[in-house]
């Protein structure tokens, strides 16, 4: 099922860093959208996708990421 999942992203300190942690985050197979939040850290994902593919797609793109509970 589609679900919604938040992520808590650090490392981001401007507009550009918000383009490539969403850019990384679209590009995943399931993912429909992708949004970041730059002031509250946080990014929010639908789609069909793990949370572990998530997390790694962040950090790949050199920042950090957690799952909100
Ligand atoms: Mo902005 Mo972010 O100059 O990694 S792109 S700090």
């Amino acid at each position: 099922p589609t679900s919604t999942t938040e992520l808590a992203v650090s490392g981001m300190t401007c507009a550009s860093c918000v383009g490539r942690v969403e850019r990384a985050l679209k590009s995943l197979p399931g993912v429909t959208e992708a949004g970041v939040n730059l002031a509250t850290e946080r990014a929010t994902i639908r789609g069909v996708v793990g949370v572990e593919s998530l997390v790694a797609a962040v950090e790949k793109a050199g920042y950090e990421a957690r799952v909100i509970e």
